[in-house]
């Protein structure tokens, strides 16, 4: 083992992209008392921009690391856009306490992760990513996979990264790494300012040389804050509370990543209060918990929809009320409704005209219960809402039926994986018809259960993300449900999955098209035109023709994993069982009919027909829509 030259004044020569590995895994992250490796490893693709640079230094760390320096697993990816989605779902998997590098080389392997940092910041999970960028001394420009921007020198490709990360710097002088590492390790640890943090790092600065000083490569400790409300802010939120005759919770994301889970069990026990989940939060209250009203909104259930529209107090939760929570705000319907919102981010505590308490989900739900002691909702208000909830278990029941046709309803494969998977194992979905049959009918009984990406419901998310959600938690059996158009997306990283031998299970819903699209299309009068995978018809000019003969099952063989076929939910339970004993990654095809039918639900989602068309279907679509928009409002 060398150790690295130090000049005289005791300072340490590294390359930046040798300090760069060595400062990050040296970094650990830590919340009630656990902690662990902030940065527990980097994902990477090499090209001209990094090969030399990053690469050498990953290499290094491997072979011949300095005295004292932690090692930084590397792991090869097959698609930048797979990496990040795998570096998210690992994140989130661990409740936002560690995010993964993903490292990139300059043009396209870095635009390649611009919608995965889009996904990140969205959904404010952390990741850490380092593209590479174009010479800072621009000798030799324009290098291979450069942009050239005529009016301005200094802009290059990445400055699309921007918008999209929550923290962004070039690094043009090794020095500029020193403020910038412990501002991006900041970000990646505030749980109200994380998501996308991008060090962009072009080609030549990577592999220079610098004297760095010894101390910048101390272990740190980022503590992941619990922030207590204000008690003004507390003390206006319980009074708002105390008159609700009509009150519901809506827990989200933030009530999971806080692990808010019992403070919310005690909150609903204590006070009566219904609890209503998001597409990010739900599993962040048992489904077998009394108060447990499961999915709001435009994909969410009959019973929780009847008491969202009811309520005179909403209590948001950790959620950033997307308009699928809203039902494109029609979902709160009474006049009266006010809102009071416990976010740890003041930009969705003050959303809806809300009494804000800014405060860690955990945090406020504790204080918020011991200040309403003494209130409970009416009890026929809790009553009530266990009614409409037999209700709609009565209503749901036929979804996890044998439906009488040739394929099965994807309901029945979902209603047999909810059965068959364990409390502490992870369904993964992102995309397409599932997200809206899982949100309205799956039971989830731990907060790691339900793992929904349906902030940026990302097509191609799920694969890579069962690589990082088992790498996170290796006890768990990991399913990513994927849809035919989602799996023709991203199927790469199945090489991955194989190379690093991570046991996933991936069950792939084979419809030979876009059912979700589809009925869109279809009930806003486009007609499911461009939503089904045909072949180009000579005769109509169309894409209406036969079907493709793109065999899925092939495709996945030829990677190396095994694949069932099945054709009915008895099969595929066989199928679920097999791939559980077995120790490998394989994959189940299950042929699903199109058409659904999908489960009932009597809400609605604003998506803008065309106002004027020489189409019927269209003009019908039309009056539909200005009728279903008419109880949309802002709540002020
Ligand atoms: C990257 C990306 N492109 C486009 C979309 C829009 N979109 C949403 S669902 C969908 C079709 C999904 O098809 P499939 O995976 O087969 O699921 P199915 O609708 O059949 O359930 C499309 C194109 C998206 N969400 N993500
Ligand atoms: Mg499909």
């Amino acid at each position: 083992m060398s150790v690295p030259s130090s000049t005289p004044a005791g300072t340490v020569r590294l390359t930046v992209a040798q300090a760069l590995v060595r400062f990050l895994a040296a970094q650990f992250a830590e919340r009630d008392g656990v902690r662990d490796r902030l940065i527990p490893g980097t994902f990477g693709i090499f090209g001209h921009g990094n090969v030399a640079g990053v690469g050498q230094a990953l290499l290094q760390n491997a072979t011949d690391p300095a005295d004292g320096e932690n090692p930084m697993p590397y792991y090869q990816a097959r698609n930048e856009q797979n990496m990040v989605h795998t570096a998210v779902a690992y994140a989130r998997t661990t409740n936002r306490l560690q995010a993964f590098a993903c490292a990139a080389s300059i043009g396209p392997g870095s635009t390649n992760m611009i919608t995965g940092a889009a996904l990140a910041t969205v959904d404010r999970i952390p990741v850490l990513l380092l593209p590479s960028d174009i010479f800072a001394t621009r000798t030799v420009d324009p290098v291979l996979q450069q942009l050239e921007d005529e009016t301005a020198g200094d802009v290059s490709v990445n400055d699309a990264f921007r918008p999209v990360s929550r923290y962004f710097d070039r690094i043009s002088r090794p020095e500029q790494l020193i403020p910038a590492a412990l501002q991006a390790m900041r970000v990646l640890t505030d749980p109200a300012e994380t998501g996308a943090v991008t060090l962009s790092l072009p080609q030549d600065v990577q592999a220079e040389a610098f004297d760095w000083p010894p101390e910048f490569f101390r272990e740190r400790t980022w503590h992941v804050a619990r922030p207590v409300p204000e008690p003004a802010a507390l003390k206006r939120a319980v009074d708002v509370i105390r008159a609700a005759r009509r009150p519901v919770l809506i827990a989200g994301g933030g009530a999971i990543y806080s692990e808010a889970s019992e403070a919310l069990a005690a909150f609903a026990d204590a006070t009566g209060i219904p609890v209503l989940d998001t597409q990010a939060g739900k599993g962040a209250l048992s489904a077998d918990h009394p108060l447990a009203i499961g999915g709001v909104g435009s994909t969410g259930n009959n019973a929780a929809n009847e008491l969202a529209a009811e309520a005179d107090v909403i209590i948001g939760v950790g959620t950033r009320y997307t308009d699928f929570t809203t039902a494109s705000h029609t979902a709160f319907r009474n006049p009266e409704a006010q809102f009071v919102n416990l976010n740890v981010k003041a930009f969705d505590a003050a959303k809806h005209s809300a009494t804000m308490v800014v405060a860690d989900a955990r945090a406020g739900l504790d204080a918020l219960r011991e200040a309403l002691q003494g209130f409970t909702a009416p009890a026929e208000h809790g009553e009530h809402a266990r009614q409409l909830w037999a209700q709609w278990e009565e209503l749901i029941e036929p979804c996890f039926q044998p439906h009488d046709q040739d394929l099965p309803a994807q309901t029945e494969i979902f209603g047999a994986l909810n059965d068959m998977m364990g409390d502490e194992d992870i369904v993964i979905n992102a995309a397409g018809s599932m997200p809206g049959d899982l949100q309205a009918l799956w039971k989830a009984r731990s907060p790691i259960q339900y793992h929904l990406e349906y902030g940026y419901s990302c097509m191609g998310y799920e694969l890579p993300a069962s690589l990082g959600a088992k790498m996170a938690s290796p006890t768990s059996e990991v399913v990513a449900i994927i849809g035919d158009g989602t799996f023709q997306m991203a199927p790469q990283e199945i090489a991955t999955i194989v190379a690093e031998r991570v046991k996933v299970i991936l069950v792939i819903l084979q419809n030979h098209g876009w059912s979700s699209i589809g009925s869109l299309s279809e009930s806003h009068g486009s007609q499911r035109f461009g939503t089904k995978y045909r072949m180009r018809n000579e005769a109509t000019g169309m894409l209406d023709g036969e079907k493709l003969p793109f065999d899925i099952p092939a495709n996945i063989r030829s990677y190396g994993l095994e694949v069932q076929e099945v054709s009915d939910t008895a099969a595929f339970r066989d199928a679920y069982r097999r791939a559980e004993a077995s120790a490998e990654a394989t994959a189940i095809v299950v042929n699903t009919n199109l058409y659904g039918p999908n489960p009932p639900g009597n809400s609605w989602w604003d998506v803008p027909v065309s106002q004027v068309s020489r189409l019927e279907s269209t003009q019908q679509a039309s009056t539909a829509y200005e009728a279903e928009k008419a109880p949309q409002r802002h709540y002020l």
